[in-house]
């Protein structure tokens, strides 16, 4: 990563990929909890391009083919894929905040027109790579890696651009301890590399992100995205998210992964998603996420 750079925020206050209301809020969170002059403080140029649009108001919660609100999560995916295309287009730096993790679905479509073997590191409680048949909840958010992939409702898949927007060899998962029977079919059928909390209590996240990061430079990546789902951490650290899950990665732990990604020079855009505000004790999440940008951004503690 090069030392500053120009940084284009991306807002998506999109709550309707899953049931709860509130994520919606997320971005409005996280700029409150000070993501701009943090950035700045480092030596970036920042720009908040503002937010896209999602129709506010109460949810009809419409389900069409196993899938809800599939009308406003494409719009929303469609109009952030354009947005985050002509950014990458205009050599700015994406950085997205979320609203629930269906985002994942525009900005990984948006990155698809510069990158064409685009790295993801997946940082999340869950693997989001169900599809409207293995899904049990029949909510988008826990999809996006496989519509991504280029499985799941064509509507989906078709966002941006027809089809597969990643490889699944350029994929890696962190942090993952809920995974559910379709979804866990799927990673072996496609070879995933999944680094669960297994792996992470048993080699230490040093050597997971070592791991991480060789494994990725040797499929020769040409650019690498950050997907940071706020409940891979601990609930203990981020309790402002919909689908917490006990046993996660710690705040430490966290923040030496985004040191590493800093220090590995490989990122090219990033999104920070599920926090949402109505849930939590206070700003905790926000404040959180903030404090991982920083340490992504080249932060130091000295
Ligand atoms: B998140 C679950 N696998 O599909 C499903 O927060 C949860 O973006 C998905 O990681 C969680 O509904 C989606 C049970
Ligand atoms: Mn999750
Ligand atoms: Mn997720
Ligand atoms: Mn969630």
């Amino acid at each position: 990563m090069e030392k500053n750079l120009n940084i284009s925020l991306v807002g998506v206050p999109l709550d309707y990929g899953q049931s709860r209301r509130g994520v919606d809020m997320g971005p409005s969170a996280i700029r409150y909890a000070g993501a701009v002059p943090r950035l700045e403080a480092i030596g970036h140029h920042v720009t908040d391009t503002g937010d896209v649009a999602v129709p506010a108001g109460e949810r009809i919660g419409q389900e069409s083919d196993g899938l809800k609100n599939l009308d406003e999560v494409t719009d929303a995916c469609t109009e952030l894929a354009e947005r985050v295309a002509e950014l990458t287009k205009a050599g700015q730096f994406p950085l997205v905040f979320g609203g629930d993790h269906s985002m994942a679905i525009g900005t990984l479509a948006g990155l698809s027109e510069k990158y064409n073997n685009l790295g993801v590191i997946w940082y999340d409680a869950h693997a989001d790579i169900n599809t409207e048949k293995t899904s049990p909840s029949g909510n988008i958010h826990g999809m996006p890696l496989a519509v991504s992939l280029g499985m799941g409702h064509d509507r989906l898949v078709n966002i941006y651009k027809e089809g597969q927007k990643i490889k699944p060899e350029n994929v890696v998962i962190i942090g993952a301890r809920s995974v559910d029977p379709g979804e866990r079919e799927l990673i072996k059928e496609l070879g995933i590399k999944v680094f669960t909390m297994h792996e992470i209590d048993r080699d230490g996240m040093t050597s997971v992100m070592n791991q991480a990061i060789d494994y990725l430079t040797s499929k020769n990546i040409d650019g690498l995205h950050l997907s940071l789902d706020l409940d891979g951490l601990d609930p203990l650290y981020t309790p402002g998210v919909g689908t917490p899950v006990p046993g996660g990665i710690s705040y430490r732990e966290s923040h030496l992964a985004m040191e590493m990604l800093q220090d590995s020079g490989l990122l090219t855009s990033a999104e920070f998603v599920e926090v949402n505000p109505i849930l939590d004790d206070k700003n905790t999440t926000a404040d959180v996420a903030v404090g991982l940008i920083g340490s992504l951004f080249g932060e130091k503690l000295l």
